[in-house]
């Protein structure tokens, strides 16, 4: 099924894909106490410098431990370390794809949270939720993991259904159809009142799924009818609706880092009988707003799959609040952000590495061209507190999802 051609391969060969970041290894892996050291001691080269970055094919640069090598019932395998980071928390790299009787494809050098920011509506509290969460994990039990295996206590590995692949019936109606399954790799944080599952699925369609839900309990914050929504008995007490405005971070290197391009459609003609496709591609570090019918893509036209169409990921940010605060936190004006990789740039907000910029506005703000794209995607949930909400609070997910756009020449369910 596939063509691995050309460009990418060849720079691996000679060894040529490292030349950015080559810092990543020290700065990427800094920090101190608590359930993230204990997990990262042993945690091998899985930080290590991106010009270690494993070639197409090759095992993941991590030790067993740390190693998550699924075949899924379809064949779709997916391959991938983890780590648990102090300031982010849980952190998965170097994740390849493999379709059922296809080749190997690199997909994300790294992703994590960047931020979880929870702006109050009266205007105050406003947190900013990731800095040292890594030191929040939770230690899960069995059932916490039903049906997977927990590593260190900390991360579940488990695999769930997802439904129908596909169906389909002949012209004499007798169906056709398969169910497809999800490779779920999760951990939970504790965080205040709240709980935080963060979570992603990679389903045996190619697909990934990044989410986090909110549990645990409501932080019991009292405001007045404007801003909340009355909990308990008659109306005295009015929760305060708040924003849960998560960022997540995406290394994207589509088979090594040399190559991959961004891009954005739309879909013009509104109001009209026709749509016509509008590509605008990234050159240089930049935002952007969500639209109906807008979606991106990270593509490396130097890897082709067997049409000889270039392989790519597209992202589709369709459920999110899409919160704008103030002009003190203008990292949540837009729904993507698209950067050149800078191993300090962590988090989109309060980031804590020093030699870099606070937030994610600043980080684009000097429109350096783009050689090797990171994407950042916000999704914002307004959460106003319901009755339901009691003790413990009903999970609320939000998320995002990446699906593979040619990266196979056929439906690879
Ligand atoms: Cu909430």
């Amino acid at each position: 099924m596939f063509l691995r051609l050309t460009l990418s391969s060849a720079l691996l060969a000679a060894g040529l894909t490292g030349a950015t970041g080559s810092t990543a290894g020290s700065t990427e892996t800094a920090g101190t106490a608590g359930a993230a050291e204990a997990v990262r001691a042993a945690a091998g080269s899985a930080g290590a410098a991106r010009a270690a970055q494993a070639a197409p094919g090759s095992q993941p640069s991590c030790s067993s431990p740390y190693r998550i090598d699924k075949t899924l019932p379809n064949g779709a395998r997916w391959q991938l370390c983890w780590e648990m980071r102090t300031i982010e928390g849980l952190t998965l790299t170097d994740v390849t794809y493999t379709p059922d009787g296809g080749e190997p494809t690199g997909v994300l050098r790294s992703t994590a949270l960047a931020q979880i920011h929870v702006p109050y509506d009266s205007g105050e509290p406003r947190f900013h939720d990731i800095g040292t969460i890594g030191d929040d994990a939770i230690a899960l039990k069995s059932a916490d993991c039903p049906g997977g295996e927990r590593r260190s206590q900390f991360v579940c590995v488990t695999t769930r259904a997802r439904g129908h692949g596909y169906m389909k019936s002949d012209g004499e109606g007798v169906s056709t159809s398969v169910q497809g399954t999800d490779l779920v790799v999760f951990a939970a944080f504790q965080l205040g009142w709240y709980t935080y599952l963060v979570e992603w699925a990679f389903g045996d369609d190619g697909a990934i799924t990044p989410r986090i839900g909110a549990t645990g309990s409501l932080s019991g914050f009292t405001t007045t009818p404007g801003y909340g929504w009355p909990i308990g008995v008659g109306s005295t007490k009015f929760e305060e609706s708040h924003n849960h405005n998560v960022f997540w971070r995406l290394d994207f290197d589509i088979e090594g880092s040399r190559g991959d391009v961004v891009e954005q459609y739309d879909f013009a003609g509104s109001g009209t009988s026709k749509r016509k496709l509008v590509k605008t591609v990234f050159d240089e570090e930049t935002k952007a707003v969500n639209g109906r019918m807008r979606w991106w893509r990270v593509v490396d036209s130097g890897v082709r799959n067997a049409d000889r169409h270039p392989v790519s990921w597209e992202i589709n940010n369709l459920a999110s609040a899409e919160y704008r605060g103030p002009a003190d936190e203008a990292f949540t004006r837009a729904d993507l952000y698209v950067t050149d990789y800078r191993a300090c740039e962590r988090l989109a907000s309060t980031n804590p590495t020093p030699g870099c910029g606070k937030s994610l506005d600043r980080y684009v703000a000097d429109g350096k061209r783009l050689t090797d794209p990171v994407v950042w995607v916000n999704v914002g949930f307004h959460h106003v507190a319901r009755d339901e909400d009691a003790d413990p609070m009903p999970t609320h997910w939000q998320g995002f999802r990446i699906t593979p756009r040619d990266v196979t020449a056929k439906n690879p369910s």
